[in-house]
């Protein structure tokens, strides 16, 4: 039998980092997993162990302000469902700054990446700021269900209306 403290540290290393793309992933799974068992849903469950990340996206577009600058969102209320995976296309048409903060809705999403000009960004993402003619994908698959709301909270802009609701509602299960 052949000791794996016996082999160069080179080899070693090759051994750790081969396997680290697969614990990544595992380690996604588990995450997504234990999520949706704790959220004590049965069906959300089942839904996991199809993996989540192959699913094919649903796009959404979501405008921060409007070239007229008015300050809303549009559309202001997004409806998603628990368990599927999102492609939130956000873009400020407007020559004002804006931010999308939804804070207890990031809170209840796992996010894949978010991308903007020639940089994409993993992990967790609690608000975007878009400057003028600014764009940024963002990609997720939504978790908990719930409402939640959405403002920009530049001062005065909640304000003024730039507020919005995100549903999201329990997947169903056709029996
Ligand atoms: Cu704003």
């Amino acid at each position: 039998m052949t000791c794996l403290f016996n082999k160069p540290r080179k080899v070693i290393y090759q051994l750790i980092s081969s396997l680290l793309p697969s614990i990544h992933q595992i380690c996604v799974s588990c995450l997504l997993l234990g999520f949706l068992l704790t959220s004590a849903d049965t069906a959300l469950a089942a839904q996991a162990s199809t993996d989540l990340l192959k699913q094919q996206v649903t796009e959404i577009t979501v405008s921060l302000g409007n070239s007229a600058n008015e300050l809303k969102f549009e559309p202001n209320n997004l409806q998603l469902t628990a368990g599927k995976r999102y492609l939130l296309r956000l873009n400020n048409p407007s020559q004002l700054k804006h931010y999308f903060t939804a804070k207890d809705f990031a809170d209840g999403i796992w996010t894949q990446k978010v991308e903007a000009g020639k940089v994409e960004i993993k992990g967790a993402i609690h608000e975007l700021e878009l400057k003028p003619g600014g764009e940024a994908e963002w990609v997720f698959v939504t978790l908990k269900p719930g409402k939640y709301s959405l403002r920009c909270p530049i001062p005065g802009h909640t304000e003024a209306g730039m507020t919005g609701e995100i549903v999201v509602s329990q997947l169903t299960v056709d029996s």
